[in-house]
């Protein structure tokens, strides 16, 4: 039976603030939505496509994953977007954000990674709900093992056994795990106790002027230190100045995305500017 209520979604971010993430779903617990929801026809009600920003390789100076970000179709911004969903229609979006992200993907010709944001109390079976996404993939001719699903640990989750299911259901497919926002939400250590994913995304809060602040220098140290012996890969996330990007980079940090790189770009792979040193 079916009762994991909580949706999963591209999480998007706002055009002012790139790194907005949204409240955990309210209606988490909502009982009764199931997997009738995902195979229902039922029209969306509005539509939305994606926007794409880059996470940078320093080393090689190449991409290293698009991560895709919803948006309006006119342009609109993560918040209206995530404002149209309801308790009818938050299954159909959520795989429509899949196939879209993949579809998008593919006509863009994007030849490395792809990232895709989901929240995982939104699963309520892991290999149901990746079904519409392996179909996507499928159809586009994207390859799977080229997506990474990132999974936000802003959201406090009540049953890592279940995130630990999902991921675990994901890898034997071929995909790629991230944990997203490292170090603003409520596991912290702990989540990465339970589970190892591929790929660790640094907040953006613990990037923020960390070449001022020895405090989150030696938190982030002490993240990389952790990273290197589980052989998890960390992308530092929300980089906005050369002189933070240069600190990470002297910590082994050389996984970047943010603002000083490249800005998300609509449904388009935006040009980035790499740092000269
Ligand atoms: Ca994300």
């Amino acid at each position: 039976m079916h009762v994991r209520g909580a949706y999963l979604t591209i999480v998007g971010q706002y055009l002012n603030n790139p790194y907005f993430m949204p409240d955990s779903d309210k209606t988490s617990s909502k009982q009764g939505i199931g997997c009738k929801n995902c195979r229902d026809d039922e029209p969306l009600g509005f539509t939305f496509t994606m926007a794409f920003q880059p996470i940078v390789d320093i080393r090689t100076r190449e991409v290293y994953a698009y991560e895709a970000l919803v948006r309006g179709t006119g342009g609109e911004g993560a918040a209206w977007v995530l404002d149209q969903i309801t308790d009818d229609n938050r299954y159909r979006f959520d795989q429509d954000c899949r196939s879209k992200a993949v579809e998008l993907a593919a006509r863009l010709e994007i030849p490395c990674l792809l990232s895709i944001n989901f929240l995982p109390n939104a699963v309520y079976e892991a290999a149901t709900c990746i079904r519409a996404t392996l179909d996507a993939a499928r159809r586009f001719n994207f390859p799977a093992d080229r997506i990474i699903f990132e999974v936000t640990e802003a959201e406090e989750l009540t049953d890592k056994s279940h995130l630990q299911s999902i991921f675990t259901e994901y890898k034997r497919r071929g995909f790629k795990t991230a944990i997203d926002d490292f170090g603003a939400g409520y596991s912290g250590l702990n989540l990465l106790a339970e589970f190892q994913p591929d790929i660790l995304k640094l907040d953006m809060a613990l990037v923020r002027n960390l070449h001022q602040d020895p405090v989150r220098e030696a938190i982030v140290k002490g993240v990389l230190g952790v990273c290197d012996a589980l052989n998890i890969k960390v992308i530092a996330e929300g980089v906005e100045l050369p002189e933070e990007l240069r600190r990470l980079r002297d910590l082994g940090v050389y996984l970047f995305q943010g603002y000083l790189l490249a800005r998300p770009a609509f449904e388009a792979l935006p040009p980035i500017n790499w740092p000269d040193d």
